[in-house]
């Protein structure tokens, strides 16, 4: 087999955010664009000779001509083995898990995750090592470096692979394998929690929602929920992976989906809901008209870890991201738990979860998952969800209302302005920078700041350093901590995290936004987030 080497030149945008590469399509589609990236992730890495490379994703627009292309060049750097989804779809967490179950070097993974999909949307790549774990920031600073310099790549000149028949073939030195993209999940799954129980709940006539919202997690809901759990047909909603989303933005939070909180706010609920983001990482709980934030759904599963058995005697302590709200320490503290907070980004619980410090992690942005694989899970979330409601046979109002009056109510609430001009957004979180301290003894609505600080982390597993991950406010009754985000394709999104916390059971109801108002309020003046963004509103609360 001929390697070919293509003559390119270096684009100087090739840096990863939060989680990967994201663009929009067409910058995607520039001549050598993704073959650049994938080429100087390869010479980023050591040893991957003959060895197994995993690649799938979750099924949006260029996803299929990305996994040709990156098939090519796999065959041509000496890959031994790809093990490919077929019709080029795997979950985030399906493409973890096959790492780890099949040894592979690791794995590609094509999504841009919550970012809408089609020719004028979003497209994503992002790497996870032999661990199932996102790239460290170490390999993608690596990745970056390369692409700035790199003069060419290696390819091959073949058909198409069909991805679409399940088997093998053989190219060159170079195995390619189509396996089922749902089939080894499952299985793990079942390993992990009570399915008799779960199918008893929905043979008593439990009845569940759950929308895939179009993208990568329909086929595996239809198997998990309504083949092998028994939900009746029709408990999966949108479970087509569509190239666009079907025109849904694939983002499960109360504003993007909000055609589906809508249904569960209905008379006729059913009752229990759930949906996941563009590649089945994410997810979101409702129950019969009430919405369950993310740091209460990462308490309650907190709280009831133990009670499944793949947990028991394994749960060695709890990790947030810093911006998510503290809910989750109260539980921890009551079970006598170490509890860790570090920056936005999967990545740093990785080496949490490999050194068996934390059994469980989450985040404000509807992500959580457990040492069960190194990424977080969404299906994964929402089956602990049915364990629970199993065992317990109470509804999710129940289970919340349960996790207030033990440990008070945090409220919490994510507001995000996207679309922003990146200049003046700067310019803001410089102003902020430079009157942090003197915001020290400062009252704003009745509220004193007790401390202020920049977030900077340090991994106490590996002793790597993450400097500026966001501005803390504290309050005496409560928190602002603001940064950007690093998943946006285009412009800045200024991402205001609120939280404050309450034991008076007469408040339990209230709407975070009204418990939060003159923390908001105070947010305002402090940043002026009008006068340097124009923006007197956030575009996305959750
Ligand atoms: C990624 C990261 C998460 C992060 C989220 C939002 O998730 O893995 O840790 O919370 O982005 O990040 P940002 O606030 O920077 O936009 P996903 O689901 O997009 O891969």
């Amino acid at each position: 087999m001929d390697i070919q080497v293509i003559k390119t030149e270096p684009y100087f945008d090739q840096i990863c955010g939060t989680s990967g590469l994201r663009k929009k399509v067409s910058v995607f589609k520039q001549p050598n664009y993704l073959e650049n990236f994938v080429q100087s992730l390869f010479n980023s890495l050591d040893g991957f000779e003959g060895k197994t490379l995993i690649i799938g994703g979750d099924g949006r627009y260029f996803n299929n001509q990305a996994i040709q292309s990156i098939i090519k060049l796999a065959i041509a750097n000496q890959f031994g083995r790809l093990i490919i989804g077929q019709n080029g779809i795997l979950s985030t967490p399906a493409a973890s898990h096959l790492i780890t179950k099949r040894e592979a070097f690791g794995g590609i993974i094509l999504s841009a995750s919550h970012n809408p999909g089609g020719p004028n949307y979003d497209f994503g790549i992002k790497y996870d090592t032999a661990d199932g774990a996102p790239a460290p920031q170490s390999l993608t600073d690596k990745i970056t470096e390369h692409a700035k310099t790199i003069d060419h790549y290696w390819s091959v000149a073949i058909k198409d692979v069909k991805l679409s028949e399940i088997g093998e073939e053989t190219i060159g030195n170079t195995v390619i394998e189509i396996v089922d993209s749902v089939k080894d999940y499952a299985e793990y799954m079942q390993e992990i929690f009570d399915f008799d129980a779960i199918r008893n709940l929905f043979k008593s006539g439990f009845k569940m929602h759950y929308d895939a919202l179009n993208a990568v997690t329909g086929p595996y809901a239809s198997y998990i929920f309504e083949t092998l759990l028994g939900a009746e047909e029709g408990t999966v909603l949108n479970k087509t992976p569509l190239p666009d989303f079907g025109g849904l933005h694939p983002e499960p939070n109360l504003t993007y989906a909000k055609h589906f909180a809508d249904m569960m706010y209905q008379d006729d609920a059913p009752d229990f809901g759930a949906a996941s983001d563009g590649d089945g990482d994410r997810y979101m709980i409702l129950g019969k008209k009430f919405f369950v934030t993310p740091s209460d759904s990462l308490s309650i599963i907190a709280k009831y870890m133990e009670e499944i058995p793949f947990y028991k005697g394994r749960f060695y302590g709890i990790a947030r991201s810093m911006p998510t709200a503290p809910a989750v320490d109260s539980v921890a503290k009551s079970k006598s738990l170490p509890i860790y907070a570090t920056p936005t980004g999967w990545k740093f619980f990785s080496s949490l979860l490999n050194a068996k410090k934390i059994s469980l992690c989450g985040e404000e942005s509807f992500g959580t998952g457990s040492f069960h694989l190194c990424e977080k899970d969404g299906i994964w979330a929402i089956l602990f969800w049915l364990n629970i409601i199993a065992i317990t046979n109470k509804s999710v109002q129940e289970l919340t209302y349960d996790l207030w009056n033990e440990y008070g109510r945090t409220f919490t609430s994510t507001q995000s302005y996207e679309g922003l001009e990146i200049e003046p957004t700067n310019m803001m979180l410089d102003a902020l920078k430079d009157k942090l301290e003197s915001l020290e003894g400062q009252t704003f609505y009745n509220h004193k700041i007790v401390q202020t600080s920049i977030f900077n982390y340090t991994d106490p597993i590996t002793g790597d350093e993450a400097k500026n991950q966001g501005y803390i406010i504290d309050f005496e009754d409560g928190r602002i901590f603001c940064r950007l985000s690093g998943t946006g394709s285009s412009g800045a999104t200024l991402r205001m995290y609120y939280s404050c916390r309450t034991n008076r059971k007469e408040l339990f109801s209230l709407d975070p936004v009204v418990a939060l108002d003159d923390f908001i309020k105070a947010a305002n003046e402090i940043l002026q987030i009008k006068e340097f963004t124009g923006k007197d509103a956030p575009t996305v609360v959750t």
